[in-house]
């Protein structure tokens, strides 16, 4: 009887110790970094293109419109990723991709002319691109939807 009482202690530390050691080791597991996609490059290739818009007047689809896109609208990458944009302008109207965060420009693109550019997406979040050229009937610079001539480059953690 009294052995085992005189060995309550020493079960005890032991008990303490093992649960001191698994926090130590939960400690260090939750402070080591998280595992992430090891950063690669991505390439996109990008057209500027138009579009028709189509309605019916009197029964029959008359093209009654253009629009302008980038194609693809959304691209996605990783934080870290390197993006390179392959940019080409499919429309006679001058466009151009800009954008800011992950910083790109193509500068002017005329019709079927392209430009590479590139960037390292350091932070996640989502970043729009845009056309940089505004519109001016007078020299063929873009079209009246220049505002919505937009893309989102997604970049997740
Ligand atoms: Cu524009």
């Amino acid at each position: 009887m009294s052995a085992t009482i005189s060995r309550l202690p020493l079960a005890l530390s032991a008990v303490a110790i093992i649960i001191a050691a698994v926090a130590l080791a939960q400690t260090f597991t939750l402070s080591a970094p998280t595992s992430q996609v090891t950063p690669k490059t991505q390439t996109f290739k990008i057209n500027i293109a138009d579009g028709e818009v189509i309605s019916e007047v009197d029964g029959k689809d008359v093209v009654t419109g253009e629009y302008h896109r980038f194609e693809p609208p959304v691209l996605v990458v990783h934080k870290g990723d390197t993006v390179v944009f392959q940019v080409t302008n499919m429309d006679h109207h001058r466009h151009s991709l800009v954008m800011q965060g992950c910083s790109v420009d193509t500068g002017p693109l005329n019709e079927h002319e392209s430009k590479t550019v590139q960037c390292v997406a350091t932070s996640s979040g989502v970043y729009q691109f845009y056309c940089g050229i505004p519109f001016n009937p007078a020299n063929e610079a873009c079209a009246p939807d220049h505002a919505t001539i937009t893309g989102y480059l997604v970049v997740l953690e």
